[in-house]
């Protein structure tokens, strides 16, 4: 059996968890889900990290006991996750008994092998990373992450002897080039251990700081934050007993933000090392979700709550966005319009209207049932080797967590279905005859190819891939449990479900609107009386817009037949239409994004504004406009309930 055993780092409970937090806890729960797809026995942890200075600062702030303030924020972070549809197998306090057990094992495990020492120490403490800094690790004498003058600490602690253990360390980063990725952190880290390492400051005294884990050795101090916190990642697997540990502990592997490498690529391997347990098998690290160039944080107070982004997207669509959006390893702009952008153009449009257009054809053409499929044309068979040649590159690069590389592929397909559908036309093929052998193979096509995306999307969108396999009938927990990467798994004579538009289009300005709104509201005191201010607004707005009927009376509108449709040559969100109302005339109309098959338009009944001043769109006269309804599911056409002469005038 292969084990598969991913942590996140355990989040200081100082502050409700960020958009920061959400995207590392989102990876973990991904590869979770990955490897469990590949038949692997896996183990995802998170938790949080809840001794130290900045906790009981956080907590005096709030008027409450340490215990009191830490059990809430962490309830905040189990909370948190759900809402994302991540499910970690375990979460862990450190404030748990067992940890603290843990701790003071391995404390006494270093002490009795002599790798700790008693000595005085004077030098520059930042209060906010609760650690001394050297002078060359300052920026301007001030620290990298704070922005703030360390504090000149004079005191006697005990220390880990981490400096024999440099050699050792560099040695195995180089043996191991996959043990810190993306490359980039693995040669900052090298190039950090160029210069001789400080032995690591592991206490503090009570006289100072009481909330910790007590030192085993000497009750006048507590455990520095970062060696109990990095020890949890043994707890959670029963260190040191027990086969849990025996069978994970090699197949463990880290995921952190580029903030938190050195605690995890130096002090870690070393503590390790000291009690004889090898290193994690990969350390990943990702660059920071910033806005407008600075990195989001709750001190720099821009944060955005995951709850807002899942009410505001739903769950799917973020998940998608967040890996789609970032390069792992790079920092990255977060924008809620990019966001926007992104769910119309790559789920609404490209993923959604795929699957509601091969069922609806399915159900057109063949009531909805799986049809047995004839000899395959060379043109279904390059569409099913990419859809087998994907899987190669989505293992790789699901493996080595470039997710936005293994979601553009994925989209890569699902363009390409969209393209054979366009090229191979069933609907002519219907046309010609209802009961065509090529339209059973075309169908069947399409159908197993959407299966083979809904296995792909899985690990990120899990929700959307259950969905599609609902939706074909097919068992959604086989997904994790069997190997469905073959083609031709689908079975003929089968019932395919309906299923609803999967992602509703966004209005771009609606929702920053909204959000705006939401910004304002939360900001404001004066709720209620902003309240009446709005309402007001609106029925001044109303009074004003209220038209004379001689004004209607100057609208033209008629019932037009389309009789041909086409792609606006020049205009990717454009038609042209052909209609008849009577006279024939070219309308361009703005309703591409509805209609991928223009041609299905063709016979239609629609209402048109037909003495409108012409206009000239992307280079084709227009004479008339469309009149459509749009909502969040998309654009509707409207027309009259029983068929009319084409012409015919609405009044
Ligand atoms: O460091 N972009 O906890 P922490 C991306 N308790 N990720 C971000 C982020 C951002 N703008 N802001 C935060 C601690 N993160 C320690 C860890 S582990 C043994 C102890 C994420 O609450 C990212 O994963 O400050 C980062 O490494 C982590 O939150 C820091 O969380």
């Amino acid at each position: 059996m292969k084990y598969f055993y991913i942590t996140t780092p355990i989040y200081y409970v100082n502050a409700e968890p960020h958009l920061g937090h959400a995207y590392t806890t989102l990876v973990a729960d991904v590869e979770n889900r990955f490897h469990k797809m590949c038949g692997e026995d896996t183990f995802f942890l998170t938790g949080t990290d809840e001794h130290g200075d900045k906790i009981v600062q956080a907590a005096q702030k709030e008027g409450m006991e340490p215990k009191e303030y830490v059990d809430r924020i962490s309830k905040m972070f189990q909370e948190a996750w759900p809402l994302l549809n991540i499910k970690p197998d375990h979460f862990i306090r450190t404030t748990d008994p067992e940890h603290i057990r843990t701790v003071q094992y391995v404390l006494n495990k270093v002490y009795e092998s002599g790798d700790i020492a008693f000595r005085e120490y004077e030098g520059l403490y930042c209060f906010g990373c609760e650690r001394f800094y050297m002078e060359r690790e300052l920026i301007d004498g001030k620290c990298p992450d704070h922005g703030t003058e360390p504090v000149r600490l004079k005191e006697k602690n005990y220390f880990f002897l981490m400096s024999k253990y440099q050699d050792w360390l560099i040695d195995h980063i180089k043996k191991n080039p996959d043990f810190i990725t993306p490359e980039r952190y693995r040669n900052e880290v090298l190039s950090f251990l160029k210069e001789p390492l400080d032995d690591l400051c592991i206490s503090r005294p009570t006289s100072r700081l009481t909330w910790g884990i007590p030192l085993p050795f000497d009750e006048n101090f507590v455990t520095y934050v970062w060696f109990d916190a990095l020890i949890n990642y043994l707890t959670a697997v029963g260190y040191p007993d027990g086969d849990e540990f025996k069978k994970r502990w090699p197949a463990v592997e880290h995921v952190i933000a580029k903030d938190i490498l050195k605690p995890h690529a130096i002090y870690w391997p070393c503590m390790l090392k000291a009690i004889g347990v090898d290193p994690p098998r990969r350390i990943h690290v990702h660059g920071y979700w910033q806005i407008k160039d600075q990195k989001m944080s709750k001190s720099l107070g821009n944060v955005i709550k995951p709850k807002d982004l899942v009410d505001t997207f739903g769950v799917d669509a973020t998940r998608y966005c967040l890996l789609r959006e970032m390069a792992f390893g790079l920092d990255a702009s977060f924008s809620q319009k990019a966001m926007t952008i992104r769910v119309n153009a790559d789920l609404a449009n490209d993923l959604g209207n795929l699957v509601s257009r091969i069922i609806t054809m399915l159900y057109k053409y063949r009531k909805g049932v799986v049809p047995q499929p004839d000899d395959y044309e060379s043109i279904d068979r390059e569409l099913i080797s990419s859809a087998l040649s994907l899987k190669g590159q989505w293992l790789n690069l699901m493996e080595e967590f470039s997710f936005h590389r293994a979601l553009s592929s994925i989209w890569e397909f699902i363009n390409k279905v969209n393209k054979y559908i366009d090229t191979v036309a069933p609907w002519a093929l219907f046309k010609e005859d209802k009961d065509s052998l090529r339209l059973n193979t075309v169908l069947y096509v399409m159908l197993e190819s959407l299966r083979f995306i809904a296995i792909y999307i899985y690990p990120v969108m899990p929700e959307t891939s259950e969905k599609i396999f609902d939706a074909l009938g097919l068992n959604k927990s086989e997904i994790l449990t069997k190997n469905l990467t073959y083609w031709q798994l689908l079975p003929v004579g089968s019932k395919v479900n309906k299923i609803k538009p999967l992602f509703p289009r966004m209005e771009l300005e609606d929702k920053n609107k909204d959000k705006k709104n939401k910004i304002e509201k939360d900001k404001s005191k004066k709720k209620e009386g902003k309240k009446m201010e709005d309402s007001a607004d609106k029925a001044d707005k109303k009074d004003n817009e209220l038209i004379d009927i001689s004004l209607f009376q100057k609208v033209d509108l008629r019932v037009a037949q389309i009789i041909d449709a086409e792609k606006h040559p020049n205009a990717d969100k454009l038609l042209k239409l052909k209609v008849k109302c009577p006279d024939e005339r070219t309308i361009v109309a703005g309703i591409a994004e509805a209609f991928p098959n223009p041609k299905e338009l063709i016979g239609k009944q629609v209402i048109v504004v037909s003495n409108l001043k012409p206009v000239k769109l992307r280079g084709i006269m227009s004479y008339g406009m469309l009149l459509v309804a749009k909502d969040k599911e998309g654009i509707h056409l409207t027309s009259v309930l029983t068929p009319a002469e084409p012409g015919t005038k609405i009044s």
